[in-house]
């Protein structure tokens, strides 16, 4: 009996064979079983693919020996991780080049870029990390490229609107899709800690000087999904404040700053914790037994009287100013 696969398990086959880590190959055998047809023509297939997931589960974390260095396992600093993505040329480095001090390799030739190159954009008074990426086509990704993506907060999707602008959404999105990269509330995946895996992503359309002026709008209209999008270029600087709005908005962060009784507020260096974070939040940021002898806190800024007291549910706002007081 044929056994008549489906295009979505060609796509969750393709992760699988592109997977490096044990994790993601996980995940990627889970999503085969999940999309392959359920008939007898693929009985073999699914016993086959059950038994490489138990073998998988079953491998132990390796310690000592040889070490496999990760270069795109990239440790989170500062108030927020974005990572790009595109094909090879859309103007990636000159983001992350225009936006940082990092090193990147600028080139009017494809694939200059072959591993993940990190910066810091000063953002206000808070860095948030940008992350220069290898491109991706629709045939080719570096192995393990994926894992930048999944311990991200954020994906830019870079399009170069002076090129194919439908080839390239095609690309980025199909890497994003396939792997389940991207945030959907109902039916996201999740890991063993009951985290969801996929992110927020926005796009980022670039070069639009070298473009036709309906460009941009054309990237809108191509693209079906509830991105926000920003119309760039690295040359003549046009949307660069937009993007840099846009990268905090979308991190949805809030800074807070405090103070001690008495003492004027440290304004140079806020905490930033997740939008919606309450004053015992704040408390457990600075330090977890602390925080359970917090008693009430006093705040100037959004909502309330200034020095108003309040108690560890009171929900903070961007640039509140705080006092604690513990027991
Ligand atoms: N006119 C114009 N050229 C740009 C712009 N952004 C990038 N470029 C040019 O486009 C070429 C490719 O830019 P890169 O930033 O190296 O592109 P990339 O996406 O990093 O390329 P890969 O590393 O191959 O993936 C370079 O010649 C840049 O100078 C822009 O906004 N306007
Ligand atoms: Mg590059």
């Amino acid at each position: 009996m044929p056994a008549n696969l489906t295009p979505d398990y060609y796509k969750a086959e393709k992760w699988f064979k592109s997977a490096t880590t044990t994790e993601e190959k996980i995940l990627a055998l889970e999503e085969m079983l999940a999309v392959i047809p359920k008939h007898k023509g693929t009985d073999h297939m699914r016993a086959d693919l059950r038994k490489k997931l138990s073998k998988l589960k079953e491998v132990p974390v390796k310690k000592g020996g040889a070490k496999h260095v990760d270069i795109f396992y990239i440790p989170k600093s500062g108030a927020g991780l974005v990572v790009l993505i595109g094909t090879p040329n859309c103007g990636k480095s000159s983001i992350v080049g225009l936006l940082t001090n990092a090193k990147v390799n600028i080139a009017d030739f494809p694939y200059a870029t072959n591993a993940p190159v990190p910066g810091m954009f000063k953002f206000e008074d808070i860095q948030i990390e940008l992350v220069d990426m290898p491109p991706i086509t629709a045939e080719y990704s570096a192995p393990g490229q994926v894992g930048a993506y999944r311990n991200c907060d954020l994906i830019a999707i870079v399009i170069d609107l002076s090129s194919d602008i439908q080839e390239q959404l095609d690309v980025s999105l199909d890497f994003l899709d396939s792997r389940r990269l991207l945030i959907n509330e109902t039916t996201d995946t999740e890991d063993k800690q009951g985290n969801k895996l996929g992110k927020k992503a926005f796009c980022i359309g670039t070069k639009c000087d070298l473009a036709p002026d309906d460009a941009f709008e054309k990237l809108k209209l191509l693209c079906d999904r509830n991105f926000e999008f920003v119309k760039l270029s690295t040359k003549t600087l046009h949307g660069t404040e937009a993007l840099a709005k846009d990268l905090f908005k979308l991190l949805n962060i809030i800074r807070v700053y405090t103070k001690k009784p008495g003492k004027k507020a440290d304004m140079t260096d806020p905490f930033t914790l997740p939008a919606g974070s309450t004053i015992y939040d704040l408390a457990r940021a600075i330090h977890r037994e602390l925080a359970e002898k917090l008693k009430y806190a006093r705040i100037w800024g959004t909502g309330v009287h200034p020095g108003q007291n309040v108690q560890r549910t009171h929900i903070l706002c961007d640039k509140d100013v705080i006092e604690l007081h513990f027991s």
